[in-house]
């Protein structure tokens, strides 16, 4: 997949495309239908496929840059697109200057001139432009001026609930991230760097744990998980505490990583957390006894859990040769 930031870049000899538009905040199933539909018709139709989406997410331009807390980051978002198979990506800037323009003039300028769209692919609650003016009805119309065909797709529904952004990020927001996978179709994944935490994790409890650096997206609520960590395409399970150590008294977030059967140092490195379980909340413990009990249990659940079919069905990565260790 090509990503292009600019209308400039893109091939100025397109004979005409396919196209889907939105924030795909997620990739989640209901993006992933039209994403495989617009490619699917791409490949009946002999023309590229194409997402167009915004960056940053257009509700972060008027509410504060980190609201909402993203489900995908751009990176993770482009990287999943990619999966995808669709042949391009179309990045465009959001700025005031684009939320203002007049959907007749968004259609003319983008889906029009610079992707000469013979068919454009819409979700079912999708509008766009100046007061959400750009909807399935008026794409239609501008469809029979320029040329291209629109279709809207039905929401996907999962226990008779339509599957959105919103509601996978309050799910993952109240910890509940083993029923957000099958609305992600993946589990829930966050990346960082490996930083240096306060090194009690190794000399004083026997956990050495890697700490991350966390980015501007969102976390699961706070207590901990069992999770599978990833580094370099290799897949292991581990346990992650999200919180602020109740024991130690910490003041700021901190996310760490357990990682079973495992003592190299990984220091700087990237790191790809993929949230099976919630398995309780953070507890303030009176003795370190205590605590270092509780994180033996806690290995050995989580240990169980990701031992299961369930928890290893959903290959983390779709198109890595990762092994499972267990
Ligand atoms: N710290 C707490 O204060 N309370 C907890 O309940 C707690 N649970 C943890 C569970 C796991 C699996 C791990 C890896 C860590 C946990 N911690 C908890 C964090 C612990 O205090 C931290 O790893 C050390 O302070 C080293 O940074
Ligand atoms: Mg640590």
């Amino acid at each position: 997949m090509i990503v292009y930031y600019s209308p400039e870049d893109i091939v100025k000899n397109l004979s005409g495309s396919c196209v889907t538009i939105g924030n795909f905040d997620g990739v989640h199933m209901g993006h992933q239908a039209l994403l495989r539909k617009t490619v699917s018709e791409a490949t009946k139709r002999g023309l590229p496929s194409v997402a167009v989406t915004f960056e940053p997410h257009p509700l972060r331009l008027f509410t504060g840059k980190s609201i909402p807390p993203l489900i995908t980051l751009l990176d993770q978002k482009l990287e999943i697109l990619a999966s995808l198979d669709l042949d391009f990506t179309l990045c465009l800037p959001f700025t005031r200057a684009m939320a203002a323009l007049a959907p007749e003039t968004f259609v003319a300028r983008y889906i029009v001139e610079t992707l000469k769209a013979k068919k454009l692919i819409i979700g079912y609650d999708y509008a766009f432009g100046k007061d959400r003016a750009g909807n399935y009805d008026l794409l239609s119309q501008l469809g029979q001026v320029y040329g291209f065909e629109v279709e809207q797709l039905a929401p996907v529904l999962i226990d008779d609930v339509i599957v959105s952004s919103t509601r996978i990020r309050d799910m993952i927001e109240a910890g509940d991230v083993w029923n957000a996978r099958p609305l992600l179709g993946r589990f829930y994944r966050v990346s960082g760097q490996v930083i240096h935490g306060k090194k009690r994790g190794g000399p004083m409890l026997g956990f050495p744990t890697a700490n991350m650096c966390l980015k501007d997206e969102l976390f699961p609520k706070t207590g901990v998980y069992a999770v599978w960590a990833e580094i370099d395409q290799t897949i292991m399970p581990a346990v992650a505490n999200i919180g602020f150590n109740p024991t130690f008294g910490n003041d700021i977030l901190s996310v760490e990583v357990h990682i079973m059967d495992f003592e190299k140092n990984i220091y700087d490195q990237d790191i790809l957390i993929h949230f099976v379980q919630r398995l309780r909340s953070e507890k303030k413990f009176s003795s370190l006894d205590g605590l270092k009990q509780q994180i033996g249990k806690d290995k050995d659940i989580a240990r169980q859990i990701l031992a299961t079919a369930e928890a290893q069905q959903h290959n983390p990565l779709p198109n890595s040769s990762c092994v499972l260790p267990l």
